[in-house]
């Protein structure tokens, strides 16, 4: 049987990165099934465009996934396919808390014919032999012999064909600059962006997330030999492609067993498995300078950092007080000194938050080592104890809110402010942190920096603000460099400078240097 594994389009960025659940499950399919992978981020299909694939391949399943931000597009794709006869099977964090929506038990449209809930590592080559067999039953759940909840060991884990597969549509160098970079930048032709995850699980339930519950409280993890033998394969990929490769660190909180993420990063200096790395680590972890030490050492380059609040009220209500803000400058200075970037996560909208909080938060913001701030909305996603709370309180008003999902939109209210001022917060706290006079003033900040680190700082500064403001066209990306002209400029002209001056060094070393068989 032919088997499509499809992950919709979540219209903001791209092909940032491969998904890692549909390289997952390709990987654990049985081997006498073919599996096709599309995903809507890197080629983006309508309706009708995935139907006519589906059926020119024969596809004889479709396994969608998705997060609660997209499930209302993966259900009217999921609707397409069944119109046509082919089985839909979905799984991920949203349809594991709202099962009935998607086989259409509560009272609504049925978009799926079965449903994998939780971690589907075990069930999904159930459900492809239940599929084959025209026997595909409506919940399949990660349960043992006695109907307990089994969470899959990740040891042993499978192996993910990185080195073998073709990333050519997640290649984050854009195709403008792509053939001059391969003549002349050295192995920067592509850069791809890889998601390994190390472990599973968070014990410390934050009442916004949806990661304690959904893959528990007690956490699992690789042995250290597979991620390493993964970042080998990867490594030697971006040596053989002439290519970059990155890693992110899928783990919730790649640090929560300190012990253990050191023993992790000195087996990958120890191997010489290092390549540039990202992860998610909660800032009170990051106290311990040897972890930060082994961090930069293994190659680490940004951390995210889910601050939330610099108000100690509002991490309490949403019990993430483990959070201190008096000592996020030291977290990040410490980071800072290591070369090391800082990507901060900011929610508005909390309990005590009242209009101004943005001018608050970028005041403190501004006394930090430059940072990547990203800034959203409290938002309640099903299954957290947040949804239950406000809905317990009546303060929903979108209890929905994923069917006409709205960007930065709350779906609730606020207790100190109106969800139209929360909005503005966000709006503000973006203007601001990523305005042209910003990036100026984060590279100024950074003068006497080596130049690579400062290149770096300002096109993940570009990036990142298209987060939040649509930056998908050529026009969107000329407009935004026209408007970072001068920093752009500037660190153009002195990239040149020094290149020409490590080529008139090479040929003067060159010419100085007797041939060796002379
Ligand atoms: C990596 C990641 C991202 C990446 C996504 C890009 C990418 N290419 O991966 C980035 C950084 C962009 C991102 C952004 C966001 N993310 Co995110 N992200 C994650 C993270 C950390 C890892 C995802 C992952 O790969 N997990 C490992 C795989 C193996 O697990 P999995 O995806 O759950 O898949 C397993 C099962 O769910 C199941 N499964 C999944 N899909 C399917 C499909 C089928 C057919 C089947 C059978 C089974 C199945 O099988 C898999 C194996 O067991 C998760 C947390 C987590 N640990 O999962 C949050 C998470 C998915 N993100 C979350 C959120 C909220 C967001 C944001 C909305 C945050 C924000 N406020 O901006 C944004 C949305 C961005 C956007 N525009 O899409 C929430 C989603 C909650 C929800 N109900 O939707 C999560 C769960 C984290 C949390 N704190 O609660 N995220
Ligand atoms: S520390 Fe991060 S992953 Fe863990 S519960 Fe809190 S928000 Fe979720």
């Amino acid at each position: 049987m032919k088997i499509l594994l499809y992950n919709p389009d979540n219209g903001v960025t791209r092909n940032f990165m491969p998904h890692l659940w549909m390289f997952l499950l390709q990987a654990l399919t049985p081997p006498e099934h073919e599996v096709l992978l599309i995903d809507g981020n890197a080629k983006p299909m309508t309706e009708a465009e995935l139907v006519r694939y589906i059926r020119e391949e024969q596809i004889g399943l479709v396994g969608i996934g998705a997060m609660t931000r997209m499930v209302a597009r993966a259900y009217r794709m999921a609707d397409a396919i069944r119109a046509i006869g082919v089985p839909v099977v979905m799984g991920g964090p949203h349809v594991t808390e709202a099962a009935d929506e998607a086989l259409g038990k509560d009272g609504g449209t049925q978009h799926a014919d079965a449903v994998a809930l939780g971690e589907a590592d075990e069930t999904w080559p159930q459900i492809v032999n239940d599929a084959a067999a025209g026997k595909l039953k409506e919940i399949y759940a990660p349960v043992d012999e006695t109907g307990k909840e089994r969470k899959p060991s990740l040891s042993p884990y499978p192996t993910i064909p990185w080195d073998k597969l073709d990333l050519d549509q997640f290649n984050l160098v854009p195709r403008v600059v792509r053939s001059l970079l391969e003549r002349y930048g050295a192995g920067w032709g592509t850069f791809h962006m890889v998601p390994i995850e190390s472990g599973r699980g968070c014990p410390y339930g934050c009442e916004f997330c949806t990661v304690t519950g959904f893959f528990g409280d007690s956490i699992r993890f690789r042995t250290n030999e597979s991620v390493v033998e993964e970042m080998l394969r990867l490594k030697e990929r971006a040596r053989s492609h002439r290519g970059q490769i990155g890693v992110f660190f899928i783990d919730d909180n790649f640090a929560i067993n300190c012990k253990r993420t050191k023993s992790l990063l000195r087996d990958i200096i120890a191997a010489g498995a290092q390549l540039p790395w990202t992860a998610q680590i909660s800032a009170n972890l990051l106290r311990d300078e040897e972890l930060v030490d082994l961090i930069a050492e293994s190659g680490g380059r940004w951390i995210f950092i889910g601050m939330e609040s610099i108000d100690p009220a509002n991490l309490a209500d949403v019990n993430k007080n483990f959070n201190k803000p008096g000592e996020y400058a030291a977290v990040l200075s410490r980071l800072a000194k290591r070369d090391i970037y800082a990507i901060t996560s900011f929610i508005f909208g909390m309990d005590n938050d009242t209009p101004g909080v943005a001018d608050r938060t970028l005041e403190a913001i501004a006394s930090w080592p430059p940072v990547l701030p990203v800034f959203g909305q409290l938002t309640a996603f099903p299954g957290t104890p947040l949804y239950a709370r406000l809905g317990a309180a009546g303060r929903m008003t979108r209890p929905k809110h994923w069917m006409d999902f709205a960007p930065f939109k709350m779906a609730h209210t606020p207790l100190k402010m109106t969800i139209e001022q929360a909005q503005d917060e966000v709006d503000k706290a973006w203007r601001t942190s990523y305005s042209a006079e910003a990036n100026q003033h984060a590279l100024e900040s950074i003068a006497d920096r080596r130049i690579d680190y400062r290149l770096m700082h300002l096109i993940a500064r570009l990036f990142f603000r298209g987060i939040y403001f649509p930056q998908l066209t050529k026009r969107d990306w000329t407009m935004l460099v026209a408007r970072n002209r001068q920093p752009v400029f500037k660190l153009a002209k002195e990239a040149v400078s020094l290149y020409r001056a490590a080529r008139k060094n090479k040929v003067r070393v060159q010419t100085m240097t007797p041939p060796l068989e002379s």
